[in-house]
């Protein structure tokens, strides 16, 4: 929500100049919606977020209690494939032979903008067999769909190609991703400029964790958090864990975000973020309480403002 802190700035600014003005007045003077930049992000949909993942919930209650490849994987493609595609997009379904299952990745690409620079957002949309995976990895796989849909319903101006992707099979080592980068001819692995990967956003005992591969690219997610008062950390904990790993190991610059998984929080960062000390950042990480009662609203709006954020700022003009 960068707008809210251009508005402050605004308001400063006026109420500096004006001296005399009441801040209500400066306030209502400062925030005249016709000079809001094109290129600044929306707000990302918190409550579409939380609608996206009960319905990530239901299919691993309808599938034996989980979404891996022999559980609810598949209606969790066919539901993030019916939403992207009532927004109009065009979806591809990629069958990844050398995954669990033979289960598919889902991809799909907001047709504006230079096909030559392509920057690229990705989250798995598998679980472990023993539970639904609702931070673990519904978080970043219901964010990325909110951001798509956000896109499509704002159209903005494009300088770059937007592809989203949701992968099979993180939790059996990456196969998913690493099968799509694979397949991938040189020149098509060229044009991904950057890859942005979201895998455990929400976590109950957050940590605000950058990944601090590409220093440009945390920059950019960076600003956004200082903008809203949160420090982060660069991730160490999701180094080679995640589907970042399959683009980074091509010589694609990546980034991304996280909250934390089993690791424990410090004393330093509690007092930093707030939070439990000594406890794991998500202690249902892996097991059948990570359910939607395992995510709380804070770090899943602020994250996901965080990519609109990054979004808007990489790709749109
Ligand atoms: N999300 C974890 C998994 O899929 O098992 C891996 C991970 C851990 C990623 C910590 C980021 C940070
Ligand atoms: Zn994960």
């Amino acid at each position: 929500m960068e707008w809210k802190s251009k508005a402050v700035a605004g308001l400063t600014g006026l109420t500096l100049a004006l001296g005399v003005m009441t801040p209500a007045v400066a306030q209502s003077a400062a925030r005249p919606t016709a000079v809001r930049p094109a290129a600044v992000a929306p707000d990302i949909s918190l409550a579409n977020i939380k609608g996206h993942l009960n319905q990530l919930q239901t299919i691993a209650q309808q599938n034996g209690g989980n979404r891996s490849a022999s559980g609810g994987y598949a209606a969790s493609v066919s539901y993030v494939e019916q939403k992207l595609q009532a927004a109009g997009y065009t979806v591809t379904r990629q069958t990844c032979t050398s995954c669990a299952g033979r289960t598919q990745n889902l991809i799909a690409e907001w047709p504006k903008g230079d096909a030559n620079q392509v920057l690229m957002l990705g989250a798995h949309l598998d679980s472990v067999s023993a539970g639904p995976g609702i931070n673990d990895n519904g978080s970043g796989s219901a964010s990325i769909l909110e951001v798509a849909l956000t896109l499509a319903r704002t159209d903005p101006a494009m300088a770059k190609r937007v592809r989203f992707a949701w992968w099979a099979d993180e939790e059996s080592g990456m196969r998913g991703s690493r099968f799509y980068v694979s397949s991938l001819s040189s020149a098509d692995r060229t044009k991904i400029k950057t890859y942005l990967n979201f895998d455990m956003i929400g976590s109950k005992n957050w940590g605000y964790f950058v990944y601090d591969d590409v220093a440009s690219v945390k920059a950019v997610f960076d600003e956004y958090f200082t903008s809203i008062g949160i420090q982060t950390e660069g991730d160490s904990e999701g180094d080679g864990r995640s589907d970042h790993a399959s683009f980074k190991s091509a010589g694609i610059p990546v980034g991304g975000l996280a909250t934390g998984a089993g690791d424990v929080k410090t004393t330093a960062q509690q007092r930093k973020w707030g939070g439990t000390a000594g406890a794991a950042f998500d202690n249902c990480y892996h097991r059948s309480c990570d359910t939607v009662s395992n995510i709380p609203d804070a770090p899943l709006e602020r994250n996901s403002d965080a990519i609109g954020y990054a979004v808007w700022k990489l790709a749109t003009t």
